[in-house]
């Protein structure tokens, strides 16, 4: 091998560890982070850049005897000599530190960065064959970290870093977060290899200003500039066609001002080129009241929004520090619907209860409250998870010193996705009513009788020629409703029959006799 020969950095996104409501997303999209460091080591010169990610793994991808991408044989066609690993969802991460196994053996560098990776979990990493672990935000960690290696800079002089020294772990300061986003350059989808994206991930703010004590997103909000934003969505369309988008920026329109510019700029683009964008971004609920960015929103093409109303008992919303009032949280919807909004709604079933605000209902009379909600705000479409205690959390210090949380050695990371019972409920609840809870509710929702009713709106189409107007974009609505709730019946009935298969149960009464001796 030539020495001037690039060197090749490998990015890899581990698969989630089943089939879960979330598999045919992630496989029509891919993830933000790991795609941006991508972007900026490929801008480095001398370096290579291929993405891997193994929940859009399509075309023509070599797959081991499990069916995942075969690793070793990506390695024997072209040789990586770094790789990096996403470890922002905890429920990979057992994945992640498989496929870092497998590189280590063939004598690989292995770097890892994401959401995970606080507190002891960095540790876990450096124990589990990752080299360096990347801490926070990555795109100025990454750039040092690679042009330092080139000229032998010493690693404790990178902030932002933990790695091992002997038996030392050397973790360096705490890098500051990125003030302008727009500095950094626009996303590289050309780097991923084997992936077929229909749905494009677009970012412009990072942080959240709201302090939701279940949720590791944190920190001071920041922003890149509307043209940034603007130059996402027509860079992604005039190189790929692409046409639909998920903004992943935790809330839309945070800087309202510049949130209706970027529409307007977007409404225009469209018009200009007589194409239609399909956009999806996620807000708050009390949005709802301000008409003037709902009406750009919709111009510019956003069509669903996912709200996150967590859930319908004003005790549970209190212990999550969540600022909404249930009495009107029907209302909000409905401001949403009449601006012709598909809405996606997203809750956590049976909150843990902060001392003082516990909430001791059995289960039956919360899958009812849930579900009476849900009817009543017409909600389009729902998630229902369970509260995970993920890293980094408020909740998870408060049920960790309560001594709650199920034994990991059992109840391992794979289980860290909303599905599945992790700690010791408030009473009268028990681990195995929350297990049941969720599939009941969102089985509930999820039912075969939309596919009768997407059938009945086929035999209806006919009607809305009287009052063409009003009645298509009704119909419209209602049949997407009703095709969503058909595709949500099958990704459950098929994500229950691989439960079947795993024991989970019976892993949950191990855990909880382990947390009962302990
Ligand atoms: C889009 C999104 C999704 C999408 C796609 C997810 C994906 N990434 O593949 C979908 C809808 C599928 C999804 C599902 C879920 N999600 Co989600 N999702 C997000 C969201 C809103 C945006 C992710 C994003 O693009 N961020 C922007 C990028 C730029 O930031 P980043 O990913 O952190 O990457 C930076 C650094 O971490 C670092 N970095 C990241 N990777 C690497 C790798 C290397 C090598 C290096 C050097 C650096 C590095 O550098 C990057 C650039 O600065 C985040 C919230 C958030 N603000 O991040 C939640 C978030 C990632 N989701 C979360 C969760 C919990 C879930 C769900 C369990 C359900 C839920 N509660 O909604 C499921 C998980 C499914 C599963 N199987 O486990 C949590 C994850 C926490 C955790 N530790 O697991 C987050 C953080 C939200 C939260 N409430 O806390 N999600
Ligand atoms: S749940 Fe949403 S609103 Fe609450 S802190 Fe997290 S991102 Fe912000």
């Amino acid at each position: 091998m030539s020495s001037d020969r690039k060197k090749i950095f490998r990015m890899i996104i581990p698969c989630y560890p089943e089939f879960n409501i979330y598999s045919s997303i992630a496989s029509s999209t891919t993830a933000l982070g790991p795609i941006m460091i991508a972007t900026i080591v490929n801008m480095l010169p001398g370096w290579e850049v291929e993405i891997i990610d193994e929940n859009n793994y399509k075309r023509c991808g070599l797959r081991d005897t499990e069916g995942k991408p075969a690793h070793h044989l990506l390695q024997q066609i072209r040789a990586a000599d770094v790789i990096g690993l996403y470890g922002g969802l905890t429920s990979t991460i057992p994945r992640l530190y498989e496929i870092a196994a497998l590189y280590k053996e063939l004598n690989v560098a292995t770097i890892a960065g994401g959401q995970h990776f606080l507190g002891d979990n960095i540790q876990e990493a450096l124990d589990n064959n990752i080299d360096c672990v990347l801490i926070g935000e990555g795109e100025e960690t990454i750039k040092e970290l690679f042009e330092g290696l080139c000229v032998s800079k010493s690693l404790e002089n990178i902030h932002g870093i933990a790695f091992r020294r002997g038996k030392d772990i050397i973790v360096t300061p705490r890098r500051k977060a990125i003030k302008d986003l727009s500095r950094l350059p626009l996303p590289d989808f050309s780097l991923l290899c084997y992936a077929k994206i229909t749905l494009y991930p677009v970012s412009w703010t990072r942080g959240c200003g709201m302090h939701c004590e279940f949720c590791t997103v944190k920190g001071k909000v920041r922003y890149g500039t509307v043209d940034y934003a603007f130059r996402q969505f027509t860079s992604v369309y005039e190189r790929f066609g692409g046409k639909d988008f998920f903004i992943v920026d935790d809330l839309f329109g945070q800087k309202r001002e510049m949130a209706i510019e970027l529409c307007h700029r977007l409404r225009d683009y469209q018009k200009l080129l007589g194409v239609r964008f399909w956009i999806s971004s996620q807000i708050r609920l009390d949005m709802a009241d301000d008409t003037e960015l709902l009406s750009a929103m919709r111009a510019a093409g956003i069509k669903l929004v996912a709200i996150g109303y967590e859930s319908p008992v004003p005790a549970e919303l209190e212990s999550m520090n969540k600022k909404l009032k249930p009495e009107e949280m029907v209302n909000l919807t409905n401001s949403f619907h009449r601006m012709g909004f598909l809405v996606h709604g997203m809750f956590i079933f049976a909150y843990p209860g902060k001392p003082g605000q516990e909430f001791t209902l059995d289960a039956r009379e919360r899958i009812k409250i849930f579900s009476r909600f849900i009817r009543e705000a017409g909600i389009d479409t729902i998630q229902i998870l369970l509260p995970v205690p993920l890293p980094g959390t408020q909740m998870t210090q408060r049920l960790d010193k309560a001594k709650r949380i199920l034994p990991r050695d059992v109840i391992g990371w794979e289980y860290y996705d909303g599905n599945f019972p992790l700690f010791i409920p408030d009473k009268p609840l028990t681990v195995r009513d929350l297990y049941l809870s969720h599939k009941a509710l969102m089985s509930g929702f999820y039912s075969f009788r939309h596919f009768f009713a997407l059938i009945l709106s086929i035999i209806c189409f006919p009607l809305i020629i009287f009052n063409f107007r009003r009645g298509s974009s009704s119909w419209y609505a209602a049949w997407q409703r009703n095709l969503w709730r058909f595709f949500g019946w099958s990704i459950l009935r098929k994500w229950s029959a691989n439960l079947k298969q795993d024991n989970f149960p019976a892993k949950l009464s191990l855990a909880e006799k382990k947390l009962n001796r302990s």
